[in-house]
């Protein structure tokens, strides 16, 4: 086995900006530690990239407190100097009105982009606050989180308190050395709207018909540059978006039509 570098922990790790992120920071040398529930995608990226540098896979739902404790209790001790956290595993569902969703939907979101990238990152602090000056954690929030949207509701609140959550967190964490990023992506082409969509394909080509949106590779660059900044560097909130995506006007509703 290689010799264990720089730890990098990562959620979400089996797809899109996840798994973007575990190859780029492989190939820039960095060590893995990969969670996501799907364990065959975990196994097969362990292998391929294992090629590379030391991969500690753990197959777990972010949801699950225990399960997420005992995974980083038991990491084993090279892998635990963990200098980055990626909180990338997350979900949107459903993309009509907020009067027309499923109340287990929003359940699930705030579960898991809530309640999940908390229970991550509160039990692994003490881990990142050992390694220190350099340490970083980054979580990919939303343009959702900011700009609000038809069809938005509770995924877009999730992401508003992915950023809230980043800026109060730094507030703590930054006498100790280590810095908080809320990265905000905007359209990415991966699972996640076949995700949204809950297994439609046809919706999905036609969402991305026509565009150039970024790639999970655009995404996992900027969490390798902002990584990998000397350790004064603080980038607090990095909204990247493709050219292709733009802001509406207001919508006035008249009653005259
Ligand atoms: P994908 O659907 O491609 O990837 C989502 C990842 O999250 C998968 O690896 C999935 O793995 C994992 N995941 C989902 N639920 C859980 C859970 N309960 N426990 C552990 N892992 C889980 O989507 P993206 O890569 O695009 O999304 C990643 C993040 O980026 C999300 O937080 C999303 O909100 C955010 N984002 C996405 C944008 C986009 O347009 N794609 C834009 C802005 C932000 P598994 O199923 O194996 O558990
Ligand atoms: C996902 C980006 O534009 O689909 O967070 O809401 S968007």
């Amino acid at each position: 086995m290689h010799e264990v570098s720089l730890v990098a922990f990562i959620t979400g790790a089996t797809s899109g900006i996840g798994e973007a992120c575990a190859r780029r920071f492989a190939e820039a040398g960095w060590s893995l530690v990969l969670i996501s529930r799907r364990r065959e995608r975990l196994e097969a990226l362990q292998q391929e990239l294992g090629e590379q540098v030391p991969v500690h896979v753990a197959p777990l739902d972010v949801t699950d407190h225990d399960a997420v404790a005992r995974t980083i209790e038991a990491l084993p001790a090279p892998f635990s100097a963990v200098r980055v956290l990626i909180n990338s595993a997350g979900l949107a569902l459903g993309k009509g009105p907020a009067q027309e969703a499923e109340l287990a939907d929003w359940h699930r979101m705030i579960d898991t982009n809530i309640t999940g990238l908390a229970n991550v990152t509160r039990l692994l602090l003490p881990r990142l606050i050992a390694t220190g000056s350099g340490a970083t954690v980054i979580n990919i929030g939303s343009i959702a989180g900011h700009t609000p949207y038809p069809g938005g509701h509770i995924y877009g609140a999730t992401k508003a308190f992915v950023e809230q959550f980043s800026y109060n967190l730094r507030c703590d964490v930054s006498a100790e050395g280590v810095r908080v990023t809320d990265l905000a992506p905007g359209m990415t082409e991966s699972e996640f709207t076949l995700v949204r969509m809950k297994g439609d394909a046809s919706v999905v080509d036609d969402y991305y018909r026509g565009t150039q949106a970024l790639q999970p590779h655009d995404v996992a660059e900027q969490a390798l540059h902002i990584a990998e900044l000397p350790p004064h560097i603080s980038i607090t909130r990095l909204e990247v978006a493709p050219l292709c995506q733009q802001w509406s006007p207001f919508t006035v509703l008249r009653n005259d039509a």
